[in-house]
């Protein structure tokens, strides 16, 4: 296929066995979890794409790790070992710990945000958005356009568009509303895993100082980020991706990280910060929701597996044998004619289906509907990043329409890797025959986690 293969760095010491339950029974489980891969079993699912989100598979040395965890409730050795970590990775002074990605995007949200402010973002994650707007802010998108557009090649997609953003600072300027920080997501999860710049960090990072706004960047899968810059980006060829990595956060105020992800462990995230003050009002909160502010609703063994996980994660062959296999993945389904989105992306291949079921129309849910059949044919679980997941309220949504492969981190092999890709390629042979979905029942918040279809005949 004339494509570079990096083998992964690492062997393997311990499996878990996974099997492929027949047809029928996978059809009957589709309609048991109300055709939401969330809601299936997992022991029903072969392969199993939902998410790389605390599924990847840890180290012998992360493993030993979890059996030095200090179980003091305060002053735990293992949170000093993931302060030396953080500050010696990403380079922040403060850290406070919290249980995953979204009790940071909480804390952070409530230690910022104040009713009526508003929130420029490069598109938006779910649970991020859900917390800004918890909080009382109004989030307001700043990404470039080609973020949406799943055909454009343009290799940063993650980029904010600099002219909207400051019309968005000058726009609140004139009405008296404020904007407590900039948000940035790194790997822009929701447009495909799409990086941002160092060229437009720091045109984001002039504009923030200029205005004198904070910048604080979504870092959760800030490594694969960086790898796309030193693949992509002029004058970085010959950087590390930790080097990388330390020279993005010098140019933010802080940053939130979900660790279940980059940091390849299965919980955990934290939030990092230079501003003192801020980092106080935060550890005042982290007692409230999440834990003592030494452990903020982690235990010990996991605090230690994750100060090893921030070391291993900027690997320079690991990281390159890990996007090399969402590459490989995505290469055989672009070869074989699959609608996915370009440039591939870091953590997931995702299948435009808007363009995979063209004839469904998207109030009938043509990405859940997908996500079904591919379980149906395959026994693979992928995740819906459409309708269900993009639509907030009643506020009318004509976005993408994607399906997400995520790929766990150090889990699957290359003939996984084949079996997904000859399973959906066969069903695009047959898409005519994927049925459009009804809503049954979805709760107000994150609604894609619990929704519940049926299918239309
Ligand atoms: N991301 C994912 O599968 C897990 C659940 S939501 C479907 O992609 C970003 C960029 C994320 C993310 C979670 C969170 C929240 C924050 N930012 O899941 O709470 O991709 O640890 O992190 C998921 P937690």
């Amino acid at each position: 296929m004339g494509m570079n293969i990096t083998p992964p760095p690492y062997k393997i010491k311990v499996i878990e066995p996974i099997k492929i339950i027949p047809v029928q029974e996978r059809v009957k489980a589709i309609r048991v979890a109300h055709f939401n891969t969330f809601l299936l079993q997992s022991e029903d699912v072969f392969i199993d794409l939902l998410t790389d989100s605390g599924t990847s598979a840890m180290s012998d040395n992360q493993w030993a790790g979890i059996m030095l965890g200090d179980e003091a409730y305060a002053g735990s050795k293992n949170f000093r070992h993931l302060e030396e970590a953080i500050r010696e990775i990403y380079g922040f002074p403060y850290i406070v710990p919290t249980h995953q990605g979204r009790g940071a995007e909480h804390i952070m949200s409530q230690a910022l945000i104040k009713k009526g402010d508003h929130v420029p973002n490069n598109l938006y994650f779910t649970t991020r958005r859900a917390h800004q707007e918890l909080a009382g802010g109004e989030w307001c998108d700043v990404s470039v356009p080609e973020a949406t557009d799943p055909e454009s090649v343009y290799p940063f997609k993650g980029n904010i568009d600099l002219s909207s953003l400051e019309q968005c600072i000058k726009r609140c300027n004139d009405t008296g509303s404020r904007i407590p920080y900039i948000s940035m997501e790194a790997s822009l999860n929701m447009a495909g895993g799409q990086p941002f710049s160092l060229r437009n960090l720091h045109g984001v990072r002039s504009l923030a100082s200029a205005y004198n706004i904070p910048l604080y960047i979504d870092a959760t899968r800030l490594v694969e980020n960086a790898y796309f810059i030193k693949q992509r980006e002029e004058h970085y060829a010959e950087w590390t991706v930790a080097r990388i990595v330390k020279k993005i956060c010098s140019l933010c105020d802080g940053i939130t990280v979900s660790a279940k992800k980059d940091a390849l462990v299965n919980i955990g995230g934290f939030i990092a910060l230079r501003d003192r003050q801020v980092f106080e009002r935060m550890r005042e909160m982290v007692v409230i929701w999440e834990g003592l502010h030494t452990y903020g609703g982690l235990a010990g063994r996991d605090l230690e597996a994750l100060a090893r996980g921030i070391r291993e994660m900027v690997d320079d062959d690991y990281i390159a044998s890990r996007i090399g296999q969402v590459h490989y993945l995505g290469e055989l389904l672009k070869e074989a004619g699959v609608p996915i989105v370009v440039p591939i992306g870091g953590h997931a291949v995702f299948l435009d289906a808007k363009r995979f079921c063209a004839h469904i129309p998207q109030n009938m849910f043509p990405a859940q509907a997908l996500t079904a059949a591919i379980y149906v044919a395959s026994g693979v679980r992928t995740m819906e990043r459409g309708i269900v997941s993009g639509q907030h309220g009643n506020e009318r949504y004509d976005g993408l329409e994607l399906v997400r492969l995520a790929i766990p981190r150090r889990v699957y092999f290359r003939e996984h890797m084949d079996y997904v890709a000859d399973s959906i390629i066969t069903l695009y042979k047959k898409r005519a025959s994927i049925k459009g979905l009804r809503m049954m029942y979805a709760p107000k918040e994150l609604r894609f986690f619990q929704a519940r279809f049926e299918e239309i005949n």
